[in-house]
């Protein structure tokens, strides 16, 4: 038997800084809209979806309203990127992901933070995750949860720089993980993605804010991918766009039960360094 979840990756097209949260959220509803109309009954929008990149200001609860409305009246989830700011006044790079009815079913908060702290006059653009922003604390987090005809769903998240790390899918992978969810703002890279799906045996929608914001580029090319790491649907624009696949679930176990049956093959007691150590350091001479 087949258990097959319909994901769409709602890329959005740049969100100039000008441009209210009001209006991307409208864009959003449309791309929802878009969505329902190709089968949706899962759509993953990008990291920090609210506003232009840098999170300048923080969004406040009552303005995404008209997405949960609009995820109630279609009958699909959703996953959303955006700036946390907690009732105590700590920030985060957030991920939640919703069920049709409302409930938020998981949160992410961003792990690996690029860039740096303090302004760098060196620099022609600034990356200043590091100073919005604490290091999540919520983990590598997969849930298991209805969503669309599926009684249960294995999923996880991470968001942009957390694909470039190896160590990030792996947490998933050992959850069991069958759809990762990725939003990214980013000038570059899919392999990390098809890497990460492949070695963990994962289903992975990585979604991206595309085109020219704020004189930045955003390199686009929202992808699905598939447990052997190969693209089943991309994205060809620098715009507002969604793109579909029916993922079989169950694909998911034919890697998980043979080369990466990690109960039979990985060895963890060689990966000390993983988690002993963090920058690399240099090897042994030769004394030969
Ligand atoms: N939003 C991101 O995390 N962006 C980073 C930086 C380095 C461009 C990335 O890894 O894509």
């Amino acid at each position: 038997m087949s258990r097959i979840l319909t994901v769409v990756a709602a890329q959005l097209g740049p969100i100039q800084k000008a441009e209210g949260r009001d209006v991307a959220v409208a864009r959003m509803v449309r791309l929802m809209e878009r969505a329902h109309a190709r089968g949706a009954q899962l759509v993953v929008f990008p990291e920090l979806a609210l506003t232009t990149f840098f999170p300048r200001h923080f969004h406040e609860a009552n303005e995404t309203a008209p997405l949960f409305a609009a995820a109630k009246r279609l009958n699909v989830g959703f996953h959303l990127g955006y700036a946390e700011r907690t009732p105590e006044g700590r920030h985060f790079n957030t991920a939640i992901l919703v069920n049709p009815a409302g409930q938020i079913m998981l949160k992410y908060r961003k792990i690996h933070l690029p860039g740096h702290a303090e302004f760098d006059p060196k620099r022609a653009v600034q990356h200043l995750e590091k100073r919005y922003f604490e290091v999540g604390d919520l983990g590598f987090p997969v849930i298991r949860a209805p969503m669309g005809g599926l009684d249960g769903v294995n999923m996880g998240m991470m968001i942009c720089n957390d694909r470039r790390w190896p160590e990030a899918w792996r947490v998933l992978g050992l959850q069991s993980v069958e759809l990762v969810m990725v939003g990214y703002n980013t000038p570059s890279l899919h392999l990390s993605v098809q890497a990460g799906a492949y070695q963990n045996a994962t289903f992975a929608v990585a979604v991206a804010k595309a085109g020219t914001e704020d004189g930045n580029e955003l390199f686009g090319h929202s992808i699905i991918v598939n447990p052997q790491g190969e693209i089943l649907a991309q994205a060809t624009s620098w715009d507002d766009e969604v793109i579909v696949a029916d993922c079989d679930l169950d694909v998911c176990r034919l890697g998980r039960t043979t080369i990466f049956a990690f109960d039979k093959h990985r060895r963890p007691e060689a990966y000390a360094r993983i988690t002993d150590q963090i920058g690399a350091v240099e090897p042994p001479e030769w004394q030969g």
